[in-house]
């Protein structure tokens, strides 16, 4: 109920819309409308109340607020179970303790991060209110092998609702990087639970820069943010929701259907990597190769100057 008030109150933005109107239309009394307004002011809403006029939503820094995300979301179960944190620590860490409260589908998004994750014990930069940091909680039934093709299928998704919101030229650096110009603007870590053959679950999180305006110290040279290159402030519930439909259309065509050559066509055509020089990074070795394929199950096939190749499954390659 306090939901469906909300989503009232989102068609309506910026107008009043009376006690007696919103209890006419939900069919429930002024009294639990005022309760469940309450309610929403308490989780973080703003909403005016006005004596004689009722209530009114107000235009609010934009915040990643399920009721926000919930009245544009356009997916048939992505995300319908969505736990939006002020702060937290990181989103798969918190994902990971609270797995039993979870179920397939769902959603933990946070506005900040203070001990955001990269990979192998790396940190990520997860400032307040301007990114997407999220994690996606998904029971695919897969061979443990099939994991890193779910990383790939969420890079593919967030490139084109990506290039879809901004237009901006995006490059896909295998296996988990989003870049523009050279510069990160997203990163996902996939962490996996099960036996050896099989995926019980898999956590996918992925991070977004949107609006910073500025990066500082060490990830100033290696980051930027959509804001930063488009020189305008980008809507993150646009994008997100856009991302969600994206991704959800990919996972079902590959998990149910068995397809992936969508996928695949959109990691090859914008990769960084494929035909071009790079560096395998082992430990402090780094071996002169050329990327020359990503394989169905993900993997990007390198050849060395010896002439022989090698199939990767992770790790860092430059270029
Ligand atoms: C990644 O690792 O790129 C995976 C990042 C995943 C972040 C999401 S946010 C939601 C979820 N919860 C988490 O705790 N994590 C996930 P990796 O390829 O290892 O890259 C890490 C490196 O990127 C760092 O060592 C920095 O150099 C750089 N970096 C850190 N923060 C960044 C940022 N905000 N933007 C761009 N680069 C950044």
């Amino acid at each position: 109920m306090k939901e469906t008030i909300l989503k009232l109150l989102f068609r309506h933005a910026g107008s009043f819309l009376s006690g007696q109107e919103i209890s006419d239309e939900l069919g429930v009394s002024r009294t639990a409308v005022w309760k469940h307004i309450k309610a929403l002011q308490a989780a973080g809403y703003q909403i005016e109340t006005g004596h004689r006029k009722g209530y009114r939503l107000l235009p609010q820094e934009e915040s990643l607020l399920p009721g926000e995300i919930k009245s544009v979301l356009k997916t048939r179960w992505l995300a319908h179970q969505l736990v939006h944190l002020e702060s937290v620590d990181s989103t798969n860490i918190w994902a990971k303790k609270h797995q039993h409260e979870l179920r397939h589908g769902a959603m933990v998004l946070a506005e900040e991060q203070t001990g955001g994750r990269g990979r192998l014990g790396r940190s990520w930069e997860s400032s307040k209110g301007e990114g997407i940091w999220m994690t996606l909680v998904l029971e695919p039934g897969l061979p443990m092998h099939d994991a890193g093709k779910m990383t790939q299928l969420a890079a593919a998704a967030m490139h084109q609702a990506v290039v879809e919101v901004t237009g901006l030229p995006v490059k896909i650096k295998w296996p988990n990087d989003l870049l523009v110009d050279n510069q990160k603007i997203c990163g996902i870590l996939t962490e996996v639970s099960g036996e050896l053959t099989r995926i019980e679950r898999l956590l996918v999180g992925i991070g977004v820069n949107v609006n910073q305006q500025v990066f500082s110290g060490e990830i100033a040279e290696v980051a930027t943010s959509l804001r930063i290159m488009m020189e305008q402030p980008v809507s993150r519930v646009a994008l997100l929701t856009l991302f969600l439909k994206i991704f959800e259309k990919c996972y079902d065509d590959y998990v149910l259907h068995q397809s992936y050559g969508a996928v695949l066509r959109v990691i090859r055509e914008h990769s960084m990597l494929l035909n071009q020089p790079i560096d395998v990074i082992r430990g402090d070795q780094r071996v002169a190769a050329r990327a020359v394929n990503i394989h169905e199950d993900g993997r990007l096939e390198v050849v060395y100057e010896d002439g022989r190749s090698e199939l990767l499954a992770g790790g860092e390659v430059s270029v």
